[in-house]
């Protein structure tokens, strides 16, 4: 028996995978956190060492005192982390005071979580208060549709939403909130991730301009579904355009909020006006 033959591991390997087949990870493109149940915790115990140093987050959250999280490595690559989990991956602990973490398993080679780990540490707070405790997943990818819309369209919640509902009908009850838009900043800093987390009380999911996605999840597949569901409208938006036709018709803004009622959702109609 190894850390690596539990399921919480393979699955979060799993999910990073997935996305680079998606061509979501270009490079060191793209992170993935996941906050761990009590459960899980007891179970991978036996494999955590804690001879690392705490580290200051930067940021603080009440409700994360004491959450541990496993978290892809800054600057590793999503393609070799099924490959190589224990060297492109970790689990952190986070401090009493919940403004502090240390590595107690993983990226063996060294090196330290996610530059935009600040932000999903935030991103967490935020949706765990939002979702009685439920949300643990935050994702953030580079898919090529979503990223190629932020030259075309204004970057508005009101812009994005509409046309995002409206290439592809499984989008109203997949997303009925919508989506936030963040304008273009320099990732991996803390304005980037209050901003972000200020979208996160109303959407799961945030576009970042010239960027890529950020979305939450209670579950990976939950938090996967939606970015890919996201980056498929996208394409299909992206392909209509690149016929050069006019668009003749879509979806009547009455039928994305009926799509949505229809599948026990409420559509968040003020982005329609
Ligand atoms: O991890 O995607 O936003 C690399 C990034 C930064
Ligand atoms: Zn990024």
């Amino acid at each position: 028996m190894s850390i690596l033959d539990l399921e919480v591991i393979k699955k979060f390997a799993l999910t990073c995978n997935d996305g680079y087949e998606q061509g979501w990870h270009e490079g060191n493109g793209g992170n993935l956190s996941y906050r761990m149940t009590a459960e899980e915790v007891e179970a991978c115990k036996p494999y955590f060492t804690y001879d690392r140093p705490w580290v200051d987050l930067g940021v603080q959250a009440d409700n994360l005192k004491n959450e541990y999280f496993m978290v892809t490595g800054t600057g590793k690559f999503f393609q070799n982390v099924k490959r190589d989990p224990a060297a492109n991956m970790c689990i952190l602990e986070i401090n009493d005071a919940g403004d502090g973490y240390r590595i107690v398993w993983g990226l063996v080679n060294g090196g330290g979580p996610t530059s935009e780990f600040p932000t999903h540490f935030m991103n967490h707070s935020v949706r765990v208060a939002a979702t009685d405790g439920a949300c643990r997943v935050i994702y953030h990818a580079h898919p090529v549709n979503i990223i190629a819309l932020t030259f075309i369209l204004p970057l508005t919640s009101e812009a994005f939403s509409r046309v995002l509902w409206e290439s592809m009908t499984e989008c109203p009850i997949v997303f009925p909130n919508g989506v936030g838009v963040v304008e273009w900043m320099i990732p991996g800093g803390a304005e980037i991730a209050h901003k972000t987390c200020e979208l996160q009380k109303k959407y799961d999911a945030i576009v970042w301009a010239h960027h890529g996605l950020f979305v939450s999840g209670n579950t990976f597949d939950a938090a996967f579904g939606l970015m890919h569901t996201i980056e498929k409208s996208a394409e299909i938006y992206c392909k209509v355009l690149s016929t050069g036709r006019p668009i003749a018709q879509t979806i009547p803004d009455e039928g994305l909020i009926n799509a949505a009622t229809a599948y026990g959702k409420k559509l968040n109609a003020e982005l329609l006006k």
